[in-house]
């Protein structure tokens, strides 16, 4: 994967809340194309290897609980820069840091419980990509 791709979930608590289609909107309307999507439920052994490297922290198991508590919806985006424009569109992982009018600000809860996913680089992009989505399912 070049590095014009990321990858996104939308997280339980805000699939929850109703704001998938909220979401969508402020992605797609930042320039982001949707080159996979899918509505999906974690299990506990997907979530602990997708945060595996986070396996040591405190809040750990808290993370696999919430993550598997009710379905997600897992998207790869294509945007030029899109690892670091998708951060900056979704902001800082505490959402009472979040700058305003960011996807964190408006629609997360807490640090825990913060309403989407966006992966941190290149190499963690495609391969979040490729955990969620075989090849004949990225457009
Ligand atoms: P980001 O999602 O902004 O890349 P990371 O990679 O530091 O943030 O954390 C991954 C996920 O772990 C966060 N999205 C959040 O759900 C959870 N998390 C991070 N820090 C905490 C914390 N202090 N307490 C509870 N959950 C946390």
């Amino acid at each position: 994967m070049s590095g014009n791709r990321t990858f996104t979930m939308i997280k339980p608590d805000a699939v929850e809340a109703g704001h998938i289609g909220a979401i969508l909107d402020k992605i797609t309307a930042a320039g982001f194309k949707i080159v996979a999507m899918k509505y999906t439920q974690l299990s506990r052994r997907d979530a602990q290897e997708f945060y595996a490297i986070h396996k040591e922290r405190p809040f750990f198991g808290e993370l696999v609980d919430f993550m598997t508590r009710g379905p997600i919806v897992a998207a790869v985006l294509e945007k030029d820069n899109a690892v670091e424009d998708f951060r900056t569109l979704i902001g800082a992982t505490n959402p009472a840091e979040a700058a305003e009018g960011t996807i964190r600000k408006l629609y997360a809860r807490s640090i825990g419980e913060n309403a989407v996913h966006g992966s941190d680089s290149d190499e963690n992009a495609a391969i979040e990509s490729a955990f969620h989505f075989s090849g004949r399912e990225v457009f």
